[in-house]
């Protein structure tokens, strides 16, 4: 029998199908064609596959027996309300099999408020622990011993403060710095871009994180001193290029700025870790990872390392929060363990697990539980973990490797030729990037054009709502005033007051190091508060413009009959009044989740609304101070931080005292289903939760203007 051909493939398939295999081809968000075929001529000429795990550049696993010598670390991301209730909760978590921790911090921490602060009255310990001193840091960790434990710390802003307290209490548990493992997020560039908790403008942030880079490398030998995250520009909307591509740009960026610091790029490179998404696109997202260990090997050549540790990308992996959906919940559980296995296809060395109620609240201890488990089960029970790079050799696999890393070396040549990732950032060119692939796969989704079960296709008629887990915030927020009052009654103003000044001579001279400083304030007992603003004083804060991408959500709905309904009755409604209907989309308080805020305001541009976008973090009398101005007839509240039962009355109240009673006030973002009936009794208007199409609620919000006129 005669050696069959691609070309013999082809005929074979035009003749199934009756047309070209062509066809078949998907067109992915990246922009990468991928063939229903691939074969050895797919690899022909593609360099990294005869490299080996363990030896750079990586592309196999930077370990050299993988998970067959220790499985990936299973690190659940958590944290609410108290550091006692959340020290319960990792204690537990710890005795179910889990293997480190991973501090999720409120609103209120991660932007260096103290939890008495009248702008995170919305924030204290919703979204996350509530830290404002040592003392609390030390409750924390009681029982959890930092020698053993390695400990993970999402914090951009307040990281100086947080960090120190991190120190002062192994201190006080008698664990010295250098013993201390685990990593602090210390990722200041993403936050411009996407995540938005940042304090401080840009310059004396990379300083921040050179400071923090110096500070560990010589005191901390077994902690990781950043954590590059791509997470979030996916969360944002990014495709995966983009995740790649900004991420590994930004590694870059670092690197630079710790060199300029004087540093020897072995004493902290192989401390420098990573940190990725893993969504829905099975193949590819494995792929990504082992592109982005290829990748960054070859940034890391142009610094001459000596060791090769110093080559090497280690990531910490989590699954999907944009894919999980509030419409029948249980199938994010599905969603969570294909990601889960993705993501340890591609090799990573620690996972978090999203919980099935994710997409609506803080898991509860029965979803930590089966989050938890999809791990344990992928560890103990699938054989998955015998193997190193399982995908190794695969046709589609590894040529999936190349092409997301040509095209992301593309994007990084790109900012390169910009200057490099800060002056790319201050340019604004990933974040717009980022906001067009956002608006597009809106379009995508609302179309029909990308599946999503039980949300966009087999949607159920009838859904149960599932206990969720509410935090009491008025209660938090008490506890943590009682004890930062303690606090201070306790300790020496003097010794406070000196340890502050210090840092804040070191911020103005550029002199000395500021976490080393900070590590004298925590101990004096300064609050998380009291550190950031003396820094704050000298370098003061940051505040971005909105900007909003156009043309993008509209063009997608092109001809279609629908949306040129609801365009007409715009322009009608227009012609009616003399005015154009105005919309505020409004963020309060310190949630900066603004992808929602962002789509919601290009594509209600695009159909024909006037768009204010509200700035971040305002309080409710600034919106509404906003609104009046701007002569709006609707406020769009976008809430993603659960922080909506205290602000929208807030904010209704504010426009009542106002004058300004007849403004509509919707709310949209992540609202529970419980939470409806609540708001709607506050005053809201409408409620706009996860899954909504958007074309649907600007109908509903020109459905109310229309119902308010006639009136
Ligand atoms: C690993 N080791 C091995 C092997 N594999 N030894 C022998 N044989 C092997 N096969 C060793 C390692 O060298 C290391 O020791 C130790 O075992 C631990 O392994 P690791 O791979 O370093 O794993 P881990 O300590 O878990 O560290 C993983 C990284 C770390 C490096 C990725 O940075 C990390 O844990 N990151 C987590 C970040 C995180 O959780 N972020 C949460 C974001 P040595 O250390 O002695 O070398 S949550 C954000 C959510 C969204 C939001 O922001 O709101």
């Amino acid at each position: 029998m005669s050696k069959k051909t691609v070309a013999d493939w082809q005929a074979l398939a035009e003749k199934e199908l009756k047309t070209s295999p062509d066809a078949l081809v998907w067109n992915t968000p990246e922009g990468i064609p991928v063939k229903p075929l691939y074969t050895a001529e797919d690899l022909e000429g593609v360099a990294h596959l005869e490299s080996l795990p363990g030896f750079k550049p990586f592309v196999r696993g930077p370990r050299a027996t993988m998970y067959a010598g220790r499985p990936w670390t299973i690190r659940q991301y958590a944290g609410f309300s108290t550091a006692e209730e959340s020290n319960a909760f990792y204690r537990k978590a710890l005795a179910a099999g889990q293997q480190g921790v991973s501090v999720a911090f409120d609103l209120a921490t991660h932007r260096g408020y103290d939890s008495d602060h009248p702008r995170v009255v919305g924030d204290v310990g919703k979204a996350g622990v509530a830290i404002d001193s040592v003392e609390d840091m030390k409750i924390l960790f009681s029982g959890i011993p930092l020698q053993d434990i390695s400990v993970s710390m999402t914090m951009n802003g307040a990281v100086i403060p947080i960090l120190a307290n991190f120190i002062v209490t192994g201190e006080e548990q008698g664990v010295s710095r250098d013993q201390l493992s685990g990593t602090i997020q210390n990722d200041i560039l993403k936050e411009f871009m996407v995540r938005n908790t940042y304090i401080y403008p840009p310059e004396p942030s990379m300083r921040i994180i050179a400071d923090i880079i110096a500070y560990t490398a010589k005191e901390m030998p077994r902690f990781n001193s950043i954590s590059i995250s791509g997470y979030h520009m996916q969360e944002a909307g990014a495709t995966l290029v983009q995740e790649l591509a900004f991420t590994l740009a930004d590694g870059r960026e670092y690197v630079r700025a710790a060199l300029a610091r004087g540093l020897n790029v072995d004493e902290f490179a192989g401390r420098l870790s990573f940190f990725f998404a893993i969504g829905m696109n099975f193949f590819m997202e494995a792929a990504k990872l082992r592109a982005a260990r290829l990748l960054w090997s070859k940034i890391m050549e142009e610094f001459e390392p000596k060791k090769p540790g110093s080559l090497m990308l280690r990531t910490h992996c989590q699954t999907s929060g944009v894919s999980l959906q509030e419409q029948d919940p249980y199938n994010n559980v599905i969603r969570t363990a294909y990601e889960a296995l993705s993501a340890v296809l591609g090799g990573t060395q620690s996972l978090h697990t999203n919980a099935l109620d994710e997409a609506i609240a803080l898991p509860t201890e029965f979803s930590a539980r089966i989050a938890r488990n999809t791990q344990l089960i992928l560890q103990h029970e699938t054989g998955v973990t015998k193997v190193v790079d399982p995908l190794a050799g695969s046709y589609y696999v590894e040529s999936l490797t190349k092409e997301l890393a040509d095209k992301a070396w593309a994007l990084i040549e790109e900012v390169e030729a910009l200057g490099g990732m800060t002056k790319a950032v201050a340019d604004g060119l990933p974040k717009r990037l980022i906001e067009e692939a956002a608006t597009r796969r809106q379009a995508r989704v609302d179309r029909g054009e990308e599946i999503i079960v039980g949300v966009n296709k087999y949607r159920l008629e009838n859904e149960e709502p599932i206990d969720i887990l509410d935090i009491d915030n008025t209660a938090v927020r008490n506890a943590q005033i009682r004890r930062l009052e303690q606090i201070r009654r306790q300790r020496d103003p003097a010794r406070v007051e000196a340890a502050l000044a210090a840092l804040k001579t070191v911020a103005e001279t550029g002199e000395g190091n500021l976490l080393e400083k900070a590590v004298e304030a925590a101990r004096a007992r300064a609050s998380v508060g009291e550190i950031s603003d003396a820094m704050r004083s000298v370098f003061g804060d940051h505040s971005a413009v909105p900007e909003v991408v156009t043309d993008i959500y509209g063009a997608a709905y092109a001809g279609d009959p629908e949306y040129q309904t609801l365009t007409t009755r715009l322009s009608a409604y227009a012609e009616a009044t003399g005015l154009r209907p105005k919309m505020l989309v409004a963020k309060l308080g310190q949630d900066g989740h603004d992808r929602g805020a962002k789509v919601i305001a290009s594509a209600f541009g695009d159909i024909g609304f006037q768009v204010v976008a509200g700035p971040l973090f305002q309080t409710p009398e600034e919106a509404a101070d906003l609104a009046v101005s701007q002569k709006v007839q609707v406020v769009g509240m976008s809430s993603l931080a659960a922080g909506h039962k205290t602000l929208a009355p807030q904010l209704i109240a504010a426009l009542k005292e106002r004058g300004a009673e007849d403004v509509i006030v919707v709310v949209g973002g992540v609202i529970p289903r419980q939470d409806y009936q609540f708001l709607l009794d506050a005053g809201v208007a409408a409620v706009f939760g996860p899954g909504t199409n958007v074309l649907d609620a600007a109908r509903a919000i020109l459905d109310l203007m229309e119902g308010r006129r006639r009136n």
